[in-house]
């Protein structure tokens, strides 16, 4: 069999399907009745008697289990990785030499603070953890969607995270960070700086999960066979490119559609577009530890692309959807720990520390310590020790010996003294202290670095994030810290926060002095692909039929996505008589679900869409957050009946037309070129020149 297939048959192992079986009790007994308890007289008390109603209640009370206390909302699919070539020369990791071998994977994406029902379209950090089902046992890659973190040591965490969740008096807010505690808690601890810009640009709110980066963030190490170590940090680079809502669509996106990524995810999945990263490595060799202008060991720091690139290793691709939930979503457990030969960690006191709390929090919230015998988590590679009982266990130990070393059975299970994991053979020496490295103290640097490296609409979207954060703040000294903290990174980014919340611009000069930029960490630098894009079709009868079928056919070719928007479900005529099924009516959807819109030509259809304030709501919103409009023929009446005027007046012959965004066409029978000028506007996104051409557009 392919090592691709094998967890997904041993999950085969454990899968049950009740479709066309009767009901049983858990100890199998048939049931023959199960909507009524046992009573004695119809109207009477129920029968402790009642097994079947005890077993049921019984089992329902104990159905939840405690949420993941940071990451409990999170979302998993199956896949494989590959890797493009040996990486013998650096690591001896067996999943990184054979490019014939596919290694199947579980990957979980998730929001950190929010609680397991929260909104997908947090403002947050995306977790993007990989558990690598390798010959040699699991490897789990924990990462998350931005390279850097907001503390240097892990004893700081539980402070970082009491302050991020909401306010242990009131419980408010849910899974934002736009209030007083967390933004103390930032104004006090000048490490948390740079991490918070990334958090307030565009990959604080992505646009799907396919569309977003993965880091490993920590320094782990590589070690080939020779034992020959180099530091490493990990990649994972989306093949649809990076890509981020906008403000406003995220949080409407928050209440029309809270499941927004999930469904992204699973219908992705379902329809065949699996999304694809490529796994990249940047690595330091031992002797040049010391060679950058920032410690390597530091989680508040990236390694700029420009100065160490990233080596481009294999590819994953997630091909599957769970079964069940719970049984892999909720009950997967990583470990930063879990590493296999050729990996390992560094001192980096961040990933020191988390090697402690992962299986700690696992044995309460998966309880006891035999989780890593789910099924979810079994490793395909085979499992020996002599570790024995505990709660839930399900293997059955033979024998007799359950310690080492033993003369009655052969003095097995033995370590494997060739290949069984050996630690990396780093001398370590030192005097104990409770000191921070000096080499850890420039807070500033590289949040500069990074604001440098932004467009100037990336700038302007930061500083609208932090009018909305920090404008939620209620603490006037809070609002002035953020203020100051922010004046050690630049001067005129502290100067726009101030002038959005109410608080004097800093009096000292800003900025850390720095002048360079990385352009690799700016969003805009990225991929632009139309492929799995949204678009929502607007129509009502008579509708030009021939018009739609070209553009709807152009779109498909594209990998486009299409559906049918109306005010009603059911079918629509053509001015020709041909029928089309609407997908959604007007309550069931809404522009911010979509990353474009087309509306046809057909006279009647346009004269009974311009008259719904829903269509001309849904045009306006969707030019606000710069997403292409597409319209042909009648449908140019809209340049007159919404925002979209100011892209106009449009084509006014057989050729496309297409300005901030907007694509139109006149007069036109062949669509084939007007097709193509609407799939290049959706692969690019978001048509940000509109944010200077209209007053309108928010931020
Ligand atoms: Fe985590 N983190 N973390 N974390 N983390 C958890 O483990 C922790 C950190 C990350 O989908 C918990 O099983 C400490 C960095 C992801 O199941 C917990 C520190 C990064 C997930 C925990 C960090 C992460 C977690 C909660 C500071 C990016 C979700 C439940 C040193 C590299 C995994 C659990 C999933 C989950 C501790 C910081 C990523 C409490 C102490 C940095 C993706 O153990």
């Amino acid at each position: 069999m392919s090592t691709e297939k094998r967890k997904d048959e041993q999950l085969g192992k454990f899968t049950e399907n009740h479709e066309g079986e009767e009901i049983t009790t858990n100890q199998g007994v048939p049931v023959s009745h199960t909507d009524d308890s046992l009573k004695a007289g119809e109207r009477g008390p129920t029968l402790m008697e009642d097994f079947h109603f005890r077993e049921k209640l019984t089992h329902f009370d104990h159905e939840r289990i405690p949420e993941r206390a940071v990451h409990a909302r999170g979302f998993g699919a199956h896949g494989y990785f590959e890797v493009y070539g040996p990486m013998t020369e650096y690591t001896m990791a067996k999943f990184l030499q054979d490019p014939s071998v596919k290694t199947p994977v579980f990957v979980r994406f998730s929001t950190v603070v929010g609680s397991r029902g929260s909104a997908d379209l947090a403002r947050d950090v995306r977790g993007f953890a990989t558990k690598f089902y390798t010959e040699d046992g699991n490897y789990d890659l924990v990462g998350n969607n931005i390279p850097i973190f907001f503390i240097q040591d892990a004893i700081k965490f539980p402070d970082l995270v009491h302050s991020i969740k909401p306010e242990p008096h009131n419980e408010v807010p849910q899974a934002a960070a736009a209030h007083d505690t967390f933004w103390d808690f930032v104004s006090c601890t000048p490490e948390t700086a740079h991490m918070v810009l990334w958090v307030l640009s565009d990959r604080g709110i992505p646009r799907s999960f396919r569309h977003m980066e993965g880091f490993g963030v920590n320094t782990f190490r590589f070690v080939n066979a020779q034992g020959k170590g180099r530091f490493v940090k990990f990649h994972w680079k989306p093949k649809l490119g990076v890509h981020s809502l906008v403000w406003d669509e995220a949080q409407k996106l928050n209440g029309k559609d809270p499941d927004f990524h999930r469904r992204d995810l699973w219908d992705a999945i379902e329809r065949g577009d699996y999304p694809e990263y490529e796994f990249g490595v940047q690595m330091i060799d031992e002797e040049d530890e010391f060679k950058y202008d920032f410690d390597i060991l530091d989680p508040t720091k990236f390694w700029p692309e420009e100065q160490v690139p990233v080596k481009i290793i294999g590819r994953m691709v997630l091909n599957r959807n769970v079964d069940n939930f719970f049984a892999e979503t909720e009950q997967v457990a990583f470990h930063p720990g879990h590493v296999v030969p050729g990996i390992d960690v560094s001192n980096d006191p961040l990933l020191q520390g988390r090697l402690f709390s992962y299986l700690d929090t696992q044995l309460t919230r998966l309880g006891g310590p035999n989780f890593a015998e789910i099924p979810i988590n079994r490793p395909i590679a085979p499992v020996h020790s002599n570790q024995r009982d505990g709660m839930h266990r399900m293997t059955i130990d033979r024998g007799q010996v359950a310690y080492s070393p033993n003369s009655l059975q052969d003095d097995t299970p033995q370590p494997d003294a060739e290949d069984g994991y050996k630690h990396y053979q780093e001398k370590v020496e030192g005097q104990k202290t409770r000191e921070r490295s000096e080499s850890f103290k420039d807070y500033y640097s590289q949040a500069t670095l990074f604001w440098n490296s932004m467009s100037e609409r990336e700038k302007d979207r930061i500083i609208s994030a932090f009018h909305f954060e920090v404008g939620n703040v209620k603490d006037k000294d809070v609002r002035k810290r953020v203020v100051e903290v922010f004046n050690n990174v630049d001067g005129d980014l502290a100067k726009q926060i101030a002038s959005g919340i109410g608080v004097a611009p800093p009096d000292k000069p800003g900025g850390a002095g720095i002048k360079d930029s990385s352009p690799a960490v700016s969003v805009e630098n990225t991929t632009f692909e139309a492929r799995t894009r949204k678009v929502a079709i607007l129509v009502e009868n008579g509708f030009n039929y021939a018009e739609l079928e070209q553009v709807v056919d152009a779109l498909d070719k594209a990998g486009v996505v299409t559906e049918v928007v109306s005010k009603n479900q059911g079918v629509l005529t053509s001015t020709e008589g041909q029928e089309l099924e609407v997908d959604k009516n007007h309550l069931t959807t809404g522009s911010i679900k979509y990353d474009a819109v087309y509306i046809p030509g057909g006279r009647e259809s346009v004269d009974s869409l311009i008259k719904q304030g829903y269509v001309i709501h849904f045009i306006n919103e969707m030019f606000k957050h710069y997403k292409p409009v597409a319209i042909a023929n009648e449908a140019l009446d809209f340049f007159e009946a919404s925002l979209i005027g100011s892209a106009g007046p449009g084509s006014t012959n057989q050729e496309p037309s297409s300005n901030l965004g907007v694509v139109s066409v006149q007069n036109a029978t062949d669509l084939s070129s007007f097709s193509q000028e609407f799939i290049k506007a959706i692969a690019m996104h978001r048509h940000w020149d509109r944010m200077d051409k209209s007053s309108n557009a928010p931020a």
